[in-house]
């Protein structure tokens, strides 16, 4: 373990894609075991790939390598990987989320996927302490009912307990959150809590509707919520968190510097904001490498370290029994 504060602080992340930890070794070792063929000779082709200049052409990168994922082996890979960085990141809880419909429309059963990343959260509990759970997200553009069906699938599992909250992720312009209001009900009534990305390539309006119409606990991104006042007031009053990712939004083009990212002003407007990685294997960095990078940007001292990593606990959806273990 790196012996830097924001590497040792004992951390929740709260904003990592399975699918996004799948790094360049790992995709070409589960492409060649499944015989999938891939357009990359080598680990340097696959690295050259990963540059986009918006959301739509990273997202269209992510569901193409999506694709080698088939077998339960492959899905606990994917998190084992994941865990063995994240241990080494200072990482004691992990919320993650997966797309299920990412996988069930190229004929994966969601029993092999949820099966998988359960056995992958088990590793990571067993090798490295970290207790983790699991936030089914859907994917925006494929629709509400979509998104319904599919959470229903879900319920009906044996590994459904593992899944605590569910998201909406994917193109976020075009598909404002009231859309989505039964999906979140249908949620509350089978026991889950709500999450969203909202105001990261959309509007910061989002933010606030997110919160009153949808009444999620945390926000995902959230970072055009400064342009709405509404957002930022509702924000406030509610006390909710931001899983903010600044090198996600950085590589993705959202900003064109670390230094133009709003992160340190979200921070010093008094939000309740965490950092997190998004997708390690994609975006240059784990969770706490986003810490260092946003650290040396912005000058952030230890007791602001401090708050990052005991907020990142308690707004998790951790039991009470874990958090007063970590915090
Ligand atoms: C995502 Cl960075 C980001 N934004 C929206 N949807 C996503 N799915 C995976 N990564
Ligand atoms: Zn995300």
């Amino acid at each position: 373990m790196r012996d830097e504060l924001a590497y040792r602080l004992p951390k929740a992340e709260l904003h990592v894609h399975a699918e996004a930890c799948l790094e360049p070794e790992l995709l070409l070792q589960i492409a060649e075991r499944n015989g999938h063929d891939l357009p990359y000779a080598s680990i340097d082709e696959v690295r050259r790939a990963y540059e986009w200049s918006d959301l739509g052409a990273f997202l269209d990168l992510y569901y193409r390598h999506i694709e080698v994922l088939r077998t339960e082996t492959d899905f606990r890979q994917l998190v084992e990987s994941y865990m063995s960085h994240a241990a080494e990141q200072g990482v004691r809880h992990v919320e993650m989320f997966f797309d299920p419909q990412a996988h069930t429309r190229r004929g994966v059963p969601l029993a092999t996927v949820v099966d998988g990343l359960a056995a992958g959260l088990d590793s990571g509990a067993r090798e490295h302490g970290i207790s983790g759970a699991l936030i089914a997200c859907f994917i925006r553009e494929l629709g509400v009912e979509s998104a319904q069906e599919t959470l229903a699938e879900l319920a009906e599992l044996p590994a459904f307990e593992r899944i605590v909250g569910i998201g909406l992720d994917s193109i976020e312009e075009g598909f404002p959150p009231p859309l989505f209001a039964p999906l979140y009900a249908q949620a509350r009534a089978l026991g889950l809590l709500g999450v969203i990305h909202a105001g990261e390539a959309g509007p910061g309006e989002n933010v606030g509707l997110a919160l009153s119409v949808l009444g999620v606990e945390r926000i995902d991104h959230g970072v055009r919520c400064g342009d709405d006042a509404a957002s930022i007031a509702a924000l406030r009053e509610r006390g909710t968190a931001l899983t903010v990712c600044p090198l996600s939004n950085v590589r993705i083009g959202m900003y064109e510097t670390l230094a133009d990212h709003p992160v340190a002003q979200l921070l010093r407007d008094g939000l309740e904001v965490t950092i997190n990685s998004d997708g390690p294997a994609y975006f240059g960095g784990y969770i706490a490498d986003n810490w260092v990078a946003v650290q040396r940007q912005f000058d952030l001292d230890v007791d602001d370290l401090v708050t990052l990593a005991r907020r990142s606990i308690a707004v998790s959806f951790a039991t009470a029994e874990r958090k007063a273990q970590l915090l």
